[in-house]
């Protein structure tokens, strides 16, 4: 992975996670995070602690693709059923199991509807749109519902602290603003598919609400 952005690699790591059954490869889903954990460097200090998190629940799940139960953790959909009909997932309190793979991919999973809504918004917003602005509005229908109440202040510290859309724009490296639009037109119905697929894969298995 390189390390400046570009807007073109997620939106191939988003598609590449898609197998023909519509199930998604976590290797891919990953890699689409880690994209984004280089656009949010890119984004400044501010976001480091936000980056930081993610990081981590990266680094999580990459060991499950590395260890020795890998074959299990091909897709979102083998990992649920892998770790569910083993009992390695804390479902109503934590316990034993406190970094299982599905309660770290359902902390990336809100996450990833924050980005879909946020991005949403930049496609459409026009040159007088604020980005701190469109952040916290899509920050408050998603994510700042599952934060306790410091993190959401430290959250709306750091979404203070962006740049403007201009360099939004430029530093998604897509070309200019007409083309980063469409790309962005492109690359959302991808994030958002992938996005319902676990989140129905979730609902169906009452594990939206991991501790
Ligand atoms: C500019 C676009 C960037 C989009 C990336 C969105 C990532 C948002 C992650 C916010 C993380 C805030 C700090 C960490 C909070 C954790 O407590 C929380 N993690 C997440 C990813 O929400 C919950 O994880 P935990 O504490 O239950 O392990």
């Amino acid at each position: 992975m390189a390390d400046t952005f570009s807007l073109q690699r997620v939106l191939e790591t988003f598609r590449s996670s898609l197998s023909e059954k519509k199930e998604v490869y976590i290797k891919y889903y990953i890699a689409g995070w880690q994209e984004l954990v280089a656009f949010m460097n890119s984004l400044g200090n501010v976001f480091s602690f936000i980056s930081k998190d993610v990081v981590s629940k990266i680094q999580i799940l990459e060991n499950f693709l590395s260890g020795e139960n890998r074959s299990h953790y091909v897709t979102i959909q083998s990992m649920v059923k892998y770790e569910l009909e083993n009992d390695l997932v804390d479902l109503t309190k934590r316990g034993s199991h406190p970094e299982s793979g599905c309660r770290t991919l359902l902390r990336l999973h809100r996450a990833l509807r924050w980005l879909e809504l946020f991005l949403e918004r930049l496609r459409t917003s026009t040159e007088d749109s604020k980005t701190s602005v469109m952040c916290s509005e899509a920050y408050n229908e998603s994510l700042a519902q599952h934060h306790p109440w410091l993190i959401r202040k430290a959250v709306g510290v750091a979404f203070c602290a962006l740049p403007g859309r201009d360099t939004f724009f430029d530093v998604m490296n897509a070309g200019d603003h007409t083309q980063v639009v469409a790309l962005l037109g492109e690359s959302l119905p991808l994030i958002a598919e992938v996005y319902q697929i676990t989140e129905d894969l979730y609902a169906k298995n009452n594990l939206l609400e991991l501790p």
